[in-house]
């Protein structure tokens, strides 16, 4: 009987390398692979994309606090962490006792698999990569353990022998292999090449699957008809100025980016549909050359994310270009008892929306545009919603492709399912944004300012209090429309050393709460509190 042998430190590292660089090999062949399919069926988008569908909220919340936008970089640095330590041990169990090695590396290789197609639109086509990967991944680990076993001078193979004096007969023709280095000059070759033939697989992957991006060409090409509503001019002095003060208009490369889409999800234009269907009386479907030749409306909308912390930065605001999304539910005609409608991506999210406010005055916009260009595919292209006052979460789909007149009581979205709250208004919110937290300011007077906003309500007055003493009102920068965040600025007088000071806003209903809340499950609340000093 064979002996499950005790590999020295030695063959445990390389046998872990052999399990490392084979994993890479895996990775690198299913992506070269995947790019030929979608990318979907890339293995680490789809495990990082079940991964976060899994997430508990605190989790999500946490990483969001944490990592901000950087979330999804954390992720990935997560997995490829994870990955490489699972590979490594994978690579000296096969050293060890092969089959233990096979067995493990089939069942991430399942793992993987089950990842992939569980992905919403996926089809057992998009497992192919995956398992034509573990394939080609198995064959070089088998050949790089067989060119470990055979290296000379395995310090596990004296030792049995020393320990026993009676070589087991399993190792005995490994104890005769001659001293002549060549099997672990082979085995390191035969590791560079497998790592080279890995990353050239991965690199040739990435750039078939950029030169194959016709989404990005047909979205250049792309132009727009003049709105049958042009947004109302911007005021002039909407911006407060005060240097440090975000800009009020808010450019799309520096617009916050929160989505559940590891890759971001790219949407033919020629393809495209939105299904309208559900409790109306007309069920239809719009293309996006419905969406151009409709009459469009173009106004400036602050979104909000219902992550983001007293002080923190998921807010931007933008110009959309769309089709009010009050004109699309007046052709449907909803029947009495719907009061939501759920709003489905292509990638699987979905938002449960208050049916009355998509039907009220406000300007919610299924949008084409962003600040004068088509959507940013990050943000949604082709297709969007944006809704004025309600939480992203609530409201803002991006891809959007299936809008389902319904009833709250009938159906659940994505964060509501994990859960956030059903209804997601915009809390008044005052942020602080000179000075930042632990900044210098000149002792004596200067100008402090930040930005405040109550979307669709309005902010009415922002206050501002110095070291706990008395509030004082702030000077707001005009106002373009109720939909957007609005700029403060303040001049303060204070003596060398540190200090704190506190904002808050008013909306026509009065100050904003006090009450410190968590972002989940309604969005955080409180004052804003900013800790400087002065010289
Ligand atoms: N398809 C899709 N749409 C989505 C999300 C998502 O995860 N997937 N996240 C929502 C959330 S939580 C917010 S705050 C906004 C953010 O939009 P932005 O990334 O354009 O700023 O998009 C919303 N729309
Ligand atoms: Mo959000």
């Amino acid at each position: 009987m064979k002996a499950l042998r005790r590999p020295g430190r030695k063959e445990s590292m390389l046998a872990a390398l052999a399990g490392i660089v084979s994993a890479g090999l895996v990775l690198g062949v299913a992506e070269l692979l995947g790019s030929f399919l979608t990318a979907r069926a890339a293995p680490l988008i789809a495990l990082g994309s079940t991964f976060i569908d899994f997430t508990p909220a605190w989790l999500k919340d946490f990483a969001i606090a944490t990592f901000g936008t950087n979330d999804k970089v954390a992720l990935f640095v997560g997995m490829g962490v994870t990955i490489v330590l699972l590979a490594a041990v994978l690579g000296v169990v096969a050293y060890r006792k092969w089959v233990l090695g096979v067995a493990g590396v089939v069942l991430m290789g399942a793992v993987i698999v089950a990842a992939v197609v569980s992905r919403a639109g996926a089809t057992l086509l998009d497992a192919v990569p995956t398992v034509v990967g573990t394939a080609v991944g198995l064959l070089a680990l088998r050949y790089l353990i067989r060119a470990l076993h055979q290296a000379p001078g395995r310090s596990d193979a004296t030792q049995d022998a020393a320990s026993t004096n009676t070589p087991a007969t399993g190792t005995s023709r490994r104890t005769n292999t001659p001293v002549t280095g060549t099997s672990r000059r082979t085995f390191f070759a035969a590791a560079g090449i497998t790592a080279v033939i890995a990353g050239a697989a991965a690199a040739g992957g990435r750039a078939i699957a950029g030169a194959r991006n016709t989404v990005t060409m047909a979205r250049e090409a792309l132009t727009f008809p003049t709105p049958a509503s042009a947004a109302p001019a911007i005021p002039a002095g909407v911006e407060a100025g005060v240097d440090g003060v975000v800009p009020w208009l808010t450019p799309n490369q520096d617009f916050y980016r929160i989505d559940t889409a590891l890759s971001v999800p790219q949407v033919d234009l020629e393809t495209w549909e939105l299904r309208v269907h559900g409790m109306v009386e007309e069920e239809f479907t719009l293309t996006f050359q419905d969406l151009l030749d409709a009459d469009l409306i173009e106004r400036h909308i602050s979104l909000t994310c219902v992550s983001n912390p007293v002080g923190g930065n998921l807010a931007g605001n933008a110009k959309w270009l769309g089709y009010p999304l009050r004109d699309l539910l007046a052709r449907a005609r909803p029947t009495g008892g719907a009061d939501m409608v759920l709003s489905t991506s292509t990638d699987g999210f979905s938002a449960s929306t208050p049916l009355p406010i998509l039907q009220d005055d406000r300007d919610a916009i299924l949008a084409i545009s962003m600040n004068g260009e088509p959507l940013p595919l990050e943000h949604g292209f082709p297709v969007r919603m944006v809704v004025p006052g309600l939480y992203g979460y609530v409201s803002a789909t991006k891809w959007v492709v299936d809008l389902e007149v319904t009833r709250f009581a009938d159906k659940t979205a994505y964060w509501t399912d994990r859960g956030w709250s059903e209804q997601g208004p915009i809390k008044t919110m005052a942020r602080v944004e000179v000075p930042r937290s632990f900044a210098q300011v000149p002792a004596g007077t200067s100008m402090i300012g930040g930005t405040a906003w109550a979307q669709h309500r309005g902010i009415t007055k922002v206050e501002v209090q110095i070291d706990g003493g008395d509030w004082e009102e702030a000077t707001l920068a005009a106002e373009a429309s109720v939909d957007t965040w609005r700029q403060w600025s303040h001049e303060i007088s204070v003596e060398a050393g540190s200090h704190t000071v506190r904002a808050r806003a008013y909306d026509p209903d009065g100050v904003q709460t006090e009450e410190r809340a968590d972002t989940v499950p309604d969005g955080a609340s409180g004052w804003q509190s900013v800790q400087f000093t002065a010289e």
